[in-house]
């Protein structure tokens, strides 16, 4: 226990809530005594020698002492590996069976006694001890993997096996992904533990883990770049350690990564290519991500203890008389009778549907948080009680339910590994519906349990269906908000089928993109909180789930006017752009931090709603390509791979550079450029790249950078309409790009527009894909 949460734990020792949350914590404690099997003695295990291969489709068996290895590449180029017989299935983060073996990837006799699976993109080599090698085509290692290593229990009823992976990357590689990570997105030398974290009270840089963690690392080097998956949902521990070029005596030494896991099968998918490549890929494996409504797509006012809806109307009033562009307002817990999911607290929401309608009036939706403990004894909760044959909610080891403290007091959990509760939670929606909320905001689900000792979450012991496998927390943690996030997706699609839902989680695994995105959550109010939100949104990218942001200003404090003003300034680069705070924190609305920060909150919001469009188009293309919207400055070509140190800037697209101001007192700052022409957007001037420059940032503004050639689609002046604006490219070179437009609220894909962009004499001229000049384009940076 920190400092910090023993203050806490003292100060509640002397409410009800405070009382109830040891008795809780003690409860678990017991059940985990009795309900977890106690490991006694193990006995260590590894590999052995090779005694035999088989040739399968996609590569083969191979046949060692003590295990056997399975190596299948697979069409589209995903290598699979597993020891120990495990299957790509069941898995809760690929889709369906998983891709099918690449037939023309054999398994051949390599030097040494080893063998290898070659293939058009990635050649796996195995020693005769076990060791794996992934290498390009051309021969380059890419991650070398020590032969692992088990630690099972000599008598087989005492549970699961712990494993342990070693892996080198080339000295020069870095690390990203591992899921949000405060720390991030370059993963620094030091441990990632994968186990779904509430850290309570709010987190700067130095706290993990977090609320999203999953075993998916980038990793990128000049040889070449991957992506490796282990699929499992234990609790685990990455310890990785940065290579080192040219170390000691000029030798390099390697990157490492150490891969701990206390149970479940020891199983990896690995992509091969450039970070696009890697990511369509994985999108490929673990689903197309949601496309959010296009309302999701601007600017979003939440609070927690908003209090009333007068209130609400106040807030919204607020922005709708500075003419500020206003696209939801989320209602926290506060809004709900007694803090109970799926009820409204009449008195102070008397008419939430005619609420709602108001505010569609103005063109404001209403957006819901949700959380999954349901109060024992409730309604929801005896209509949980009811599903399938033993209810709804988690049960430990003897069958009791596993009651929880949160919010509205003592709590069951639904289980959401169990495809019924799914159907039936996602039912409950249908009451959201009616209360006019538009869009769902999924909170406290690592699950929280709070406790002044031991783990904040369910006892390790509660037991999940697991999808029919049946199984304990220890496995089933992770994937708890996973399960959530489907069962509000699919009974949203029941529900409202013409549209597509909005959806997003605090926590979640890997495969969530498939049902929406995620926010920071309780990211701290400082400077180191702002980095903070864009190391989340960058790595939550590399790991395929495109749709984030940060609570602009921070959760918990009172943001100064700079620090708030420069957040807001990055949020409306990122896919999700919202203000919120805590019910004890300062206020985020524009105009409360005085005059100036109003004007300036003021502009950058009209440019975020004058590029939504583009937005738009970067929400359907990361659904059809698994590209993020933020990508980091390093994502184009294998030279700019050079710039994978750089943390403090990112590419919206293909088109803009945004380099944000992340410290205080700034009014300047360095921008890093890959290859080409740059315009800065606000004053014209054009720079050539690769290089460093030097840009104002006055508090109104931060540097964001165009690359020449490029088509961006703006919303038009008089507020409707799409146009385009293109950016001169270099004399003598040519540009384009890609539209996609709004196709409504429903689930089309939206057609692809593509443009190209030419100079014809002293004019630039844009052409649509027919070769027909595009007429009412802005042309900038002539
Ligand atoms: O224990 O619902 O991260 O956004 O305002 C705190 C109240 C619970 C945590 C979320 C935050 C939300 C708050 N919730």
């Amino acid at each position: 226990m920190n400092g910090r949460d023993l203050v806490r734990a003292v100060k509640d020792i002397g409410t009800e809530r405070g009382r109830r949350a040891w008795r809780s914590a003690w409860r678990h404690r017991r059940s985990d005594a009795v309900g977890l099997p106690r490991r006694g003695a193990e006995r260590a295990r590894v590999p052995g020698l090779l005694t035999g291969t088989e040739a399968r489709p996609g590569g083969g068996v191979l046949r060692f002492a003590r295990s056997e290895l399975v190596v299948r590449v697979t069409v589209g180029g995903a290598v699979f590996w597993s020891w120990d017989g495990a299957g790509p299935t069941p898995s809760y983060a690929v889709v369906g069976e998983g891709p099918e073996p690449d037939p023309r990837a054999v398994l051949e006799p390599d030097t040494g006694g080893g063998w290898r699976v070659v293939s058009e993109r990635v050649t796996v080599a195995v020693s005769r001890h076990g060791a794996l090698e992934v290498r390009t085509p051309g021969g380059a290692v890419l991650r070398r993997e020590a032969p692992p290593r088990w630690w099972e229990p000599v008598d087989p009823r005492m549970g699961a096996a712990r494993w342990l992976q070693r892996s080198e990357v080339p000295a020069d590689a870095r690390f990203f992904g591992l899921g949000g990570r405060a720390a991030g997105p370059r993963l620094r030398d030091g441990a990632y533990r994968l186990w779904n974290t509430d850290p309570k009270g709010g987190f700067g840089p130095g706290v993990d883990p977090l609320y999203l963690t999953m075993p998916v690392q980038m990793v990128v080097a000049d040889a070449g770049t991957h992506l490796v998956f282990h699929d499992n949902s234990w609790d685990g521990r990455v310890v990785l350690r940065e290579g080192e070029e040219g170390a000691g005596s000029g030798a390099d030494r390697p990157g490492a990564s150490e891969l701990r896991m206390e149970g479940g099968p020891l199983r990896c998918w690995v992509l091969v290519g450039t970070p696009a490549r890697v990511l369509q890929g994985w999108a490929g494996l673990t689903g197309a991500a949601a496309v959010p409504p296009e309302w999701a797509l601007g600017y979003q006012h939440a609070r927690w203890g908003f209090g009333s809806a007068q209130e609400v109307r106040r807030v919204v009033a607020g922005y709708a008389s500075r003419g500020l562009a206003l696209s939801a307002v989320h209602l926290d817990i506060d809004h709900y009778d007694g803090h109970r999911v799926f009820t409204v607290d009449e008195g102070r929401f008397p008419d939430l549907p005619e609420l709602s309608r108001e505010l569609e009036e103005l063109g404001v939706r209403l957006v819901s948080i949700v959380d999954p403990a349901v109060k024992a004894g409730d309604g929801v909760h005896a209509s949980g009680l009811t599903v399938g044959a033993g209810g709804a909610f988690v049960r430990d080891a003897r069958g009791g339910e596993v009651r929880g403290e949160v919010w509205p007091g003592e709590c069951a959990y639904p289980d959401f590994t169990d495809p019924a509760v799914r159907e039936w939670w996602g039912g409950l929606y249908e009451e959201r519906l009616a209360q006019g909320f538009a869009g769902f905001w999924h909170d406290m689900n690592e699950p929280v349990s709070f406790a002044p000792f031991g783990d904040t979450t369910l006892p390790r012991s509660a037991r999940h269906a697991l999808d029919g496998a049946g199984g304990d927390h220890r496995e089933g943690h992770n994937v708890y908000a996973l399960g959530m996030a489907r069962a509000g997706w699919e009974g949203l699609v029941r529900l409202r089928p013409a549209e597509r839902p909005f959806l997003f989680s605090r926590s979640g695994w890997a495969g969530m993109q498939r049902y929406g995105g995620t926010w920071s959550g309780d990211v701290e109010s400082s400077w180191e909180g702002l980095r903070a939100s864009l190391a989340l949104v960058l790595g939550l990218g590399l790991c395929g789930v495109p749709y984030s942001g940060p609570d602009v200003g921070g959760f918990g404090g009172s943001p100064s006017p700079e620090l708030y003003v420069r957040w807001l300034q990055l949020g409306a680069y990122l896919p999700l752009f919202r203000t919120h705070s805590a019910i004890w924190a300062g206020r985020r609305e524009p105009w409360e931090f005085g005059p100036e920060v109003a004007q300036q909150a003021a502009a950058v919001m009209a440019e975020r709603e004058r590029l939504r469009p583009y937005f738009v188009t970067l929400a359907h293309l990361a659904r059809r390509t698994g590209a993020p919207y933020v990508r980091p400055v390093w994502w184009g070509t294998p030279e700019e791979r050079r710039l994978r140190d750089c943390e403090d800037a990112f590419l919206l697209g293909d088109a803009l550079l945004v380099a944000p101001v992340l410290e205080c007192g700034a009014d300047r700052r360095a921008v890093r450029l890959p290859r080409g022409r740059w315009y800065d957007t606000a004053t014209g001037a054009a720079y050539e790249g690769p290089g460093q420059i030097l840009l104002d940032a006055p508090q109104g503004r931060i540097p964001v950078l165009a690359r020449a050639g490029a088509v961006l689609p703006v919303r038009g002046a008089s507020g409707g309409g799409v146009r385009l604006e293109v950016w001169a490219p270099a004399r003598g070179r040519t540009g384009g790009g890609v539209v996609i437009r709004d196709p409504g609220p429903g689930f089309e894909a939206g057609e692809v527009e593509r443009y190209t962009v030419r100079w014809l004499g002293d004019a630039v001229v844009v052409e649509d894909e027919a070769g027909n000049p595009v007429e009412g384009v802005t042309v900038r940076g002539l």
